[in-house]
């Protein structure tokens, strides 16, 4: 059984599938800056490896040289450096995309396939350039950087992400103050930050620059978005695949103040480490519009840009909530009324998220970043 070295997981994980594990994290713990390593979201696309207790890192130069670096090397002979970065599923909220379309294929999660954690460990500039490979004039067949996992799962991202000052590429054995859980990689995993979370490959065994990008499936397809008019005739070898992620957002939570009125949560979060720098709440599905408070959280470590999520909140006064089922009516002098509830993110850049899932459709359910809708039933 290969399954068996797959740990107990925690019961609030909201689970999809157990073999492979793939759950997402409880929307009760979306609205804190770090996620805890207990409910930090999992997708596993097999089992849980336990790799050999003294094992090695091994580094594929172009050359086709190959480098071992035992793993206590990595924690002892290079300077180590904690980064706070998130990590999104390219099909985070694919099933607000499914609901609003037709049939995606893929997990169907909600707004919870994303967490932030703090990694620690040494750049991945300096793990290479420790070989001799030389990081500040690459040779011109050096385009990109794969990674594979002790089961055999493999990503790749560009060489220029891996080798820039400000691209912060980890070679984590730590989350959040702790050795990596089993579900999150241990004892290596490479954190790539500002990039879809399919790019940093846990279980992390062997390391190549090639010319080309990792041949395995999870780079060459799955990972890759379409037109909509293109279902049924993805042409895989023609799209990108996904990197940097576009900017997203979604209400994690609507709670009841004591004295009436309720405040909603939720997060928002862009690639390429481009800050949030504005969120904007209607309460009547978009016609007007007025600002979150967006939480200043102090991100931690040497970070170079921002590559973590934003918390915001948005108070609404003078209503409460009542039962969804319950349709407009009249009760005591009370007015029962549905209020669309509707949140979009814009970074730094100014790009912002689309109003609508169907323009940007795609079969496989990926890059589900349209306005969050939440319908609510409220009293006045
Ligand atoms: N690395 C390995 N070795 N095996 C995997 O299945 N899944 C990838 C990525 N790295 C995966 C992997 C995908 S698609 C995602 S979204 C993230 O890991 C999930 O990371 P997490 O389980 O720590 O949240
Ligand atoms: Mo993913």
């Amino acid at each position: 059984d290969p399954f068996i070295n797959d740990p107990v997981r925690d019961p609030r994980l909201h689970q999809h599938t157990s073999r492979p594990c793939n759950a997402e994290t409880p929307a009760s713990h979306l609205s804190t800056f770090i996620t805890p390593n207990h409910v930090f979201y999992v997708r596993n696309h097999m089992w849980v490896p336990s790799p050999p207790p003294n094992t090695t890192l091994t580094i594929e130069l172009p050359s086709g040289d190959e480098i071992s670096i035992p793993l206590d090397d990595l924690k002892t002979k290079f300077p180590q450096h904690t980064i706070t970065s998130t990590l999104q599923c390219s099909g985070n909220r694919r099933s607000h995309m499914t609901k609003a379309c037709t049939h995606t294929s893929g997990l169907q999660w909600k707004a919870g396939a994303i967490g932030t954690a703090t990694w620690t460990g040494p750049f991945l500039r300096d793990v290479l350039a420790s070989t001799g490979f030389p990081i500040a004039n690459p040779p011109q067949d050096a385009k990109h950087v794969q990674f594979v996992g002790h089961e055999a799962y493999g990503a790749s991202i560009p060489i220029d992400k891996a080798l820039s000052f400000s691209g912060d590429v980890i070679l984590a054995h730590t989350m959040n103050s702790a050795p990596i859980p089993p579900d999150h990689g241990y004892p290596l995993r490479v954190v790539v930050p500002g990039h879809v979370a399919a790019r940093s490959v846990k279980w992390l065994s062997k390391i190549a620059i090639s010319d080309e990008e990792s041949t395995s499936q999870w780079q060459r397809r799955d990972y890759k978005s379409f037109g909509p008019n293109e279902r049924g005739l993805e042409d895989w070898s023609k799209a990108k695949s996904i990197q940097e992620m576009p900017v997203n957002s979604a209400v994690t939570s609507v709670v009841p103040l004591p004295g009436g009125g309720f405040v909603v949560k939720g997060w928002a979060y862009s690639g390429g480490g481009r800050e949030i720098v504005r969120v904007d709440v209607s309460t009547n599905g978009g016609r007007s519009w007025d600002q979150a408070v967006l939480k200043e959280e102090q991100e931690l470590g040497s970070s170079s840009k921002h590559w973590a999520w934003k918390q915001w909140r948005y108070t609404i006064p003078s209503y409460t909530i009542s039962d969804a089922k319950s349709k407009s009516e009249n009760l005591e002098g009370k007015k029962k009324a549905k209020m669309t509830l509707v949140v979009k993110a814009t970074d730094e850049a100014y790009n912002t998220q689309p109003e609508k899932f169907e323009p940007i459709y795609n079969v496989r359910g990926n890059l589900a970043v349209a306005w969050h809708r939440v319908p609510l039933s409220v009293e006045k």
